[in-house]
């Protein structure tokens, strides 16, 4: 077992922190009051690499691996969560493609997420009454003269106002999760029609939309992935993604243990400062101990998953586990800051709001259970 990163890995990790705390960090709080990470921002991590970590340089990709990607995205959400939730889940299309998709569906898509062209992808699988449970989706597809015609609605669509291109799930054959496949839908399809911003609690600069297909059209090499391959393909994408959220959680949380370390050593209170108060100290042993397993889980599933291994349970042990924990973390950071903590002056507020949402999307701490347990279960 070893514990030290390769020098690329460092390297990837070295280049995330400095734009993050150069460029997110400072700006992280404008961002979430303009409710938009710009343009430029997103642009600049492109050039850095960072819209496709793993995957091939000649797909235009970091080729640096799932350590990397997850060592990045940490860095990324220590210094703004909303920018690291738009990365993420370019980075998990990006992948999905890359693995699954034609030469020219990665031809055509993924050198344009990986060089910035598109600012953004997006993931479309949950539907107003589709969430944990994605095979009850009601959104169809059917082929109408060599075309694909997709109709119905998707919920709670990360980067739906950005995307160059969306992986859309729809029904195409029987009941269940057996009869869905995947599509490649680019911005502007006629037909596609992206809906008003949810009015969120966190991640205000990431913007969360619905989008509804009205007899949108789409090409007959659209598909991506076999007919009725939509269900493995969208649970192989989410395996990885959550390793990206554990990720995500992580940093986020970091970033609120640095600042309540930081704030314990100034404070001073009954003469002293906060930090030699035993109490204090154990918010900051617990928090310290709490990410430290959550580093170590993300980064064992996502070595697992660059050694070809079959990582979903660790995937998912991660995922619950970094986004329990940070939101402890969080919590106490906030404990730590007092009546500082509760406003916007410092950004453990923000943390506690952003943060929350790590037990609830890509599966719900719920759904990680089922499927630790029937892995457990199983052997
Ligand atoms: N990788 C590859 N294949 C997988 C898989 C995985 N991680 N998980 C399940 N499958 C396969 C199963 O092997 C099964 O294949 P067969 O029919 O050939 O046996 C098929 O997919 C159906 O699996 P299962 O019966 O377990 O499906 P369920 O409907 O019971 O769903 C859960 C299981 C709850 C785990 C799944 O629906 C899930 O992850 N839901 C949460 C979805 C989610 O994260 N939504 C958020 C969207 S992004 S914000």
């Amino acid at each position: 077992m070893d514990f030290e990163l390769s020098e690329t890995q460092a390297m990837v990790r070295d280049t995330a922190r400095a734009f993050s705390d150069r460029v997110l960090r400072p700006r992280a709080a404008d961002f979430e009051r303009a409710e938009h990470v710009p343009s430029d921002v997103l642009r600049e991590m492109a050039d850095l690499g960072l819209m496709g970590v793993n995957v091939p340089a000649a797909l235009g990709g970091a080729e640096a691996g799932a350590v990397a990607y997850a060592l990045a995205i940490a860095e990324i959400a220590r210094g703004c969560s909303a920018t690291a939730v738009i990365m993420a889940v370019t980075n998990m299309v990006a992948e999905v493609i890359t693995k699954v998709g034609t030469d020219a569906q990665r031809a055509a898509h993924v050198t344009k997420i990986t060089s910035g062209a598109y600012e953004a992808a997006s993931f479309a699988l949950s539907e107003p009454g589709a969430g944990s449970d994605p095979g009850a989706m009601q959104t169809t597809a059917v082929r109408r003269d060599g075309r694909w015609v997709i109709n119905g609605q998707k919920q709670w669509i990360t980067n739906g106002d950005r995307a160059g291109v969306f992986v859309v799930w729809a029904r195409t054959g029987g009941p269940g999760t057996a009869g869905l496949s995947a599509f490649l839908v680019e911005k502007g399809a006629p037909g596609l029609t992206l809906g008003k911003a949810e009015d969120k609690m966190g991640i205000r600069a990431s913007a969360t939309l619905p989008l509804t297909f009205d007899d949108c059209e789409v090409s007959d090499d659209a598909m991506l992935g076999p007919e009725g391959s939509g269900f493995k393909l969208a649970m192989m994408a989410l395996d990885g993604g959550r390793i990206g959220i554990g990720a995500q959680s992580l940093g986020i949380a970091s970033g609120a243990l640095d600042e309540a370390r930081r704030y314990a050593g100034e404070r001073q209170q009954f003469g002293k400062p906060i930090a030699e108060f035993q109490a204090v100290q154990w918010m900051i042993a617990d928090s310290h101990a709490d990410l430290d397993a959550s580093r170590l889980m993300v980064l064992r599933a996502a070595s697992m998953k660059e050694a070809g291994k079959g990582f979903s349970q660790e995937a998912a042990m991660a995922k619950l586990w970094a986004s329990e924990a940070a939101w402890r973390v969080c919590s106490r950071a906030v404990q730590v800051l007092g009546g500082y903590g509760y406003t916007r002056e410092f950004s453990v507020e923000r943390r506690m709001r952003d943060v929350r949402v790590t037990q609830i999307y890509e599966g719900t701490s719920e759904v990680q259970r089922v499927v630790i347990a029937r892995g457990e279960l199983r052997r």
